[in-house]
């Protein structure tokens, strides 16, 4: 394939809820373009980008998968993303690398909540949008229904470009409301031209006429002769419609059908025409030094610039080892070049550079600013890094996940199995930055977190099919933390005399609550030499080694400062061990005094639901400690907006499902940590007895 300038590229982060039908539009736009030959179905597991086996047998995409079209001059780049609320936030690194995000969305359900989360995704990265309303031919599909949906949830300008002939089974054809023509659609999806239908005239027209304002009203002197005249000209509309959507003015509707390739073609055509390309950034912000925000850097989108491309996403390919997906951000990439990862600070060789279709690498020479290629075999390069040239360095910010929302501890089933956990988890965590892997200090769990038991039930079932590792998995544990509530002064000191050379470590210390988030900080105030400067490091390392078990529960005591003012040694017998250990002291001493509490995460909820039923839902969302925030509307639907402990939402499916007949559906996503209330630390304490997570400290002494 040869390589595609910048100003034919269309990067397009393909979004919405699940099962919206993303991948089917991807696999359907493939063949309607003549791409694939063969016409590739979600209910028959063909399609390009849901490749791997649980995607196949789920009908569920897991991750962002990659497929590409040429059309024309242009070559099409998409990024499938998933949709459903354990996987929905890949679609977040998706936005960032694309060029226009499509929203897509099922004509028969209207916006959901998925597609308004990800809709704030494409905000973030200030993402020009095009939104597709799909599924047109299906029973009780209604585009006028879903288009107001979309105006009522996201304030824009949100204008039909194409307009449904026929409804249900009988949509057959588009008018194409920008160019004024309409569309019919044989069985491969080629467009033949028809007149416009009288039926339905009317709003054509209006459509029409509200584009022409809004380019009208872009610019003062369109406007003057919009007054004047009545009208624009042709190539000034088509051309301030491109500009009103590079500066997300506009979000143009589609309507489609990826079951009966209807309006398909004409969408590509528009995305051609409309959509922005790469080149449109104009600039990319990174920096020498990602520590430093004086080091900034900036790249133009431009082949003459140096190289640089951000790799946000791995693959772990069961044939082809490790390939990183990057986009090139800046200047060529050619297969064979040297190239720094400045990220790692290491040097990597393009062995060999390739486009993906699915699964399916297909090698290339070079790719140029603005495209999308895959990269296998690098040594070092992890999702988030940047390669660049080697005498041009810079480093662009790593997209970064939120918190994973729930743990759960996960126990091998076999030795054998114990073995193999490490390195299988390791290759499925380098594939989704979001989730979380550790080994619980205290209770010696495997404990793996991720955005809810969806998410994690999947990795099981990876380990165990592609891995060979078999797993149990243990009810969800709240990631409970400590820390104190007023400040103290207090000392620690160490003596030991066991026959031999002693032991003499003394300090004193303050002890000071930090607000919410604040972490650690340690700070040295001694004058002269009351602790020689070697050891106090120590004492930091004592106190964070104590703070790691708790003072109440066993859970890290977090949020709070120690300020090492003074203390004494002891010229022979004073060692870092001695210091350490008196750090802990001072630390367990400071807790008898400190008024420790325990933390508990809470979760910013949005609970999507009909009418109907929203008193049952916020009576329920009291009853779990919850604070309703606010109440929506979203055409039929009522969004409640909350914030709950996580630890009363671990049941909240099976209880939303019952109070729904089903038909509710919410997000979850960690908003902060707050105490838990005095008359429930009790339980929080006698759970972590039971788990054998509160230890005594006699190995100090
Ligand atoms: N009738 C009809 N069904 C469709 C259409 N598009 C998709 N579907 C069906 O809708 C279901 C979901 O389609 P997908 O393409 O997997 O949806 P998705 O948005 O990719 O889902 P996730 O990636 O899991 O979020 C499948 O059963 C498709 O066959 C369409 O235009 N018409
Ligand atoms: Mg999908």
């Amino acid at each position: 394939m040869k390589a595609f300038s910048t100003e034919n590229l269309r990067n397009l982060a393909i979004i919405g809820h699940g099962d919206a039908g993303k991948t089917q539009l991807v696999s359907s736009l493939l063949y309607v373009a003549g791409t694939t030959p063969r016409w590739g179905k979600v209910d028959e597991g063909t399609t390009v980008t849901d490749y791997d086996e649980d995607s196949i047998d789920k009908k569920v995409s897991f991750n962002n998968n990659f497929a590409h079209l040429e059309y024309g001059d242009t070559k099409v780049n998409f990024i499938d993303s998933p949709g459903y609320a354990a996987f929905v936030s890949h679609a977040r690194p998706a936005c960032r690398v694309a060029d226009a995000a499509l929203v897509v969305v099922d004509a028969v359900k209207g916006i959901e909540v998925q597609t308004e989360r990800t809709w704030n995704y494409a905000n973030e990265f200030m993402l020009p949008r095009f939104m597709v309303i799909t599924k047109l031919d299906k029973e009780n599909a209604d585009f006028g229904h879903a288009v107001d949906t979309a105006t009522e949830s996201f304030a824009r300008s949100i204008v039909p470009f194409t307009l449904p002939i026929g409804s249900e089974e009988n949509f057959r054809g588009v008018v194409d409301v920008v160019h004024m023509k309409a569309y019919e659609f044989d069985e491969n999806g080629k467009a033949k031209e028809r007149e416009i239908p009288e039926k339905g005239r009317e709003l054509v027209d209006k459509t029409r006429e509200k584009l022409v304002e809004i380019v009208a009203e872009s610019d003062d002197e369109l406007l003057e002769k919009y007054f004047e005249e009545g009208t624009l000209d042709d190539d000034e509309i088509y051309s301030n419609l491109a500009k009103a959507i590079a500066k997300s003015k506009l979000c143009p509707v589609f309507a489609v059908s990826s079951e009966n390739l209807v309006g398909l073609s004409i969408l590509l055509d528009h995305i051609v025409e409309f959509g922005p390309n790469p080149a449109t950034h104009q600039i990319e912000v990174g920096y020498e030094d990602l520590e430093d925000e004086k080091s900034k850097i900036e790249r133009k989108y431009s082949n003459d610039e140096p190289f640089s491309a951000f790799v946000f996403r791995t693959i772990a390919d069961p044939f082809a080892g490790r390939i990183n997906v990057m986009k090139v951000i800046s200047g060529v990439l050619n297969a064979d070049d040297n190239v720094t990862n400045s990220t790692q600070n290491v040097q990597e060789r393009i062995v060999s550079l390739n486009l993906l279709q699915g699964k399916e690498l297909q090698k290339v020479d070079k790719a140029q600013t603005g495209d999308i290629v895959a990269v296998v075999k690098l040594k070092e390069t992890q999702t988030g890094d940047t390669l660049c040239a080697k005498d041009d360095e810079i480093v662009y910010p790593k997209v970064h996940y939120r918190d994973p929302a729930v743990a759960f501890a996960i126990e091998p089933k076999s030795r054998a199995d114990e073995d193999k956990i490490g390195v299988a988890l390791h290759k499925i965590l380098e594939e989704d930055p979001s989730l979380k892997f550790e080994r619980d200090g205290q209770t010696k769990e495997f404990i793996l977190s991720g955005s809810g038991q969806q998410h994690i039930e999947v990795v099981v079932d990876k380990l165990k099919k592609r891995y060979g590792v078999e797993v149990e998995l243990h009810p969800p544990k709240v990631p409970y933390k400590e820390t104190i509530t007023s400040r103290v002064e207090v000392q620690g000191r160490h003596k030991k005399q066991s026959g031999g050379r002693g032991q003499f470590g003394d300090c004193k210390v303050i002890f000071e609550p930090l607000p919410s988030g604040g972490g650690f900080q340690f700070e040295d105030k001694i004058f002269g030499g009351s602790i020689p400067q070697n050891f106090r490091p120590a004492v930091e390392k004592g106190i964070l080694e104590a703070a790691a078990n708790g003072a109440i529960a066993g859970y890290p005591l977090v949020d709070f400062k120690v300020t090492l003012i003074d203390g004494s040694y002891h010229s022979v017998d004073s060692d870092e061990h001695s210091f350490k250990a008196a750090g802990r002291k001072a630390f367990r001493n400071a807790m008898e005094k400190a008024r420790p509490t325990i933390l508990e995460p809470i979760m910013d909820v949005e609970v999507f639901c009909p009418q109907e039923v929203s008193g049952d839902i916020m009576g329920d969302m009291n009853s779990r400690r919850g604070r309703v925030q606010g109440m929506d509307m979203r055409g039929k639907q009522q969004i409640i907006k909350a914030q709950v402990p996580l630890s009363e939402m671990l049941d909240y499916q099976g209880r939303l499902n019952s109070m729904t007949q089903a038909r509710g559906s919410y997000n979850m996503e960690f908003s902060r940590y707050e105490p838990v209330p005095h008359n429930l630390q009790g339980k929080v304490i006698e759970q972590a007895r039971e788990e054998g997570r509160i230890r005594t400290h006699e190995e100090d002494d």
